[in-house]
């Protein structure tokens, strides 16, 4: 028989690439959808699989709702990868992020609870978590300092989540996973809005694209990759914690540099802190000014994660780079602009 899966945030970046995972592996999906005034299947859309997906109306706000669509799916696994993802709204709607991402969370833990203690679950953890952090590298162990309401809800759902496995000895795993990217990134992302809006200005459409914190650092990886060990934890002898990162981390400025490369435009940076820029060496236009508009109220600046657990007791292992991310996305950027 096949194995069934239910994805909650289904046409977010990790609903779309776990979904196309799934679906070669022949699973049968069911994608939990917020319904708005129209469905959204963009992300699907782009991978050609929303055809493929049994979409079922869901809310993580709504309990009635969740323990009703676990009953009728009767799902193998659940992958909970829905939220109130981005990290400065978390500070303008912190009650808000916390009722979906923390409560969210246990609302389905204890309708597995009451349903079938059978489901295996998934839950999106993150190394946001981390925020200032104890040790570098980080691992499974190292303690938890979040940084703003978003870090704050994920450390709830990610205790609530070991307490579900430890108390009803429910194969509960949680994925502590860090920034992973790709073409498919929601735009308010730094990665993201840097490939997109300097494809903008190369090809005239944009003037200047306004910037954060550009000496944060990151541990980039690429969500193709990072969807596999969600499936990994959930399909191995025992329920467990992982660390999913690349051990490696890469500033926001080396970001924007590695960016202009593979777009050919030549700049020279001036000034310092708030009055750094960047200029287009081809007509001395300031195509890059920072702006504090983008500055967090408080700051996680050093992220970088050890995946050696994950290799040694998943064998995964990230196999896109660093380089190579940053081409993918901007060329994927560069094709919506120019389509022929
Ligand atoms: P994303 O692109 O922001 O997708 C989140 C999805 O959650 C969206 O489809 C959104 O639906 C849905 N959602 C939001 N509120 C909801 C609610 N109340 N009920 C039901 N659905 C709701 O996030 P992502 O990058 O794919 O990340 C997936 C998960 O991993 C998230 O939990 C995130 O916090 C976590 N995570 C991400 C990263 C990363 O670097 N990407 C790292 C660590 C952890 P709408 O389309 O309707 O808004
Ligand atoms: O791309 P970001 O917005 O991602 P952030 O805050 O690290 O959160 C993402 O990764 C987490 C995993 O650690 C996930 F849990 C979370 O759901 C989300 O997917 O910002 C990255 C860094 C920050 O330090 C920020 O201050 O980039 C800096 N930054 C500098 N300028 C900017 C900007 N961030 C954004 N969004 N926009 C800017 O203009």
């Amino acid at each position: 028989m096949k194995k069934k899966a239910l994805i909650t945030g289904i046409n977010g970046q990790d609903g779309a690439y776990l979904s196309k995972l799934l679906l070669d592996k022949n699973y049968e999906v069911y994608g939990a959808i917020r319904r708005g005034a129209s469905e959204k299947t963009d992300r699907l859309d782009t991978l050609g699989i929303t055809s493929k997906i049994n979409f079922v109306d869901s809310d993580l706000l709504e309990i009635s709702n969740i323990h009703q669509i676990i009953e009728d799916i009767a799902p193998t696994e659940i992958y909970n990868l829905a939220a109130q993802s981005f990290v400065p709204t978390s500070f303008a709607l912190p009650l808000l992020t916390s009722d979906i991402n923390a409560m969210g969370c246990l609302r389905i833990l204890d309708s597995i609870k009451r349903i079938n203690k059978e489901i295996k679950f998934y839950q999106a953890s993150t190394s946001e978590m981390f925020g200032k952090v104890a040790e570098i590298p980080q691992t499974e162990n190292t303690r938890l300092h979040p940084r703003s309401p978003y870090g704050v809800s994920k450390v709830y759902s990610h205790y609530m989540t070991m307490n579900y496995r430890e108390t009803y000895d429910i194969f509960a795993c949680s994925g502590i996973l860090f920034n992973h990217e790709s073409p498919l990134r929601g735009k308010e992302f730094v990665t993201r809005k840097i490939t997109s809006s300097l494809n903008k200005i190369k090809y005239g459409l944009l003037d200047h694209m306004e910037i954060g914190n550009m000496n944060a650092e990151r541990d980039w990886g690429f969500a193709g990759d990072y969807v596999k060990a969600m499936w990994l934890m959930l399909n191995t002898d025992h329920a467990d914690d992982y660390v999913i990162a690349t051990g490696e981390k890469h500033s926001i400025r080396e970001f924007i540099k590695l960016s202009l490369h593979f777009l050919n435009i030549e700049t020279e940076w001036e000034g310092e802190g708030l009055d750094e820029r960047v200029i287009n060496k081809s007509d001395g236009n300031v195509i890059i000014k920072v702006s504090p508009k983008y500055f967090r109220p408080a700051e996680v600046d050093e992220l970088i994660g050890s995946p050696e657990k994950a290799k040694n007791k998943l064998k995964w292992e990230p196999e896109v780079k660093f380089e190579e991310l940053v081409k993918m996305m901007i060329e994927h950027d560069s094709k919506l602009i120019k389509p022929n």
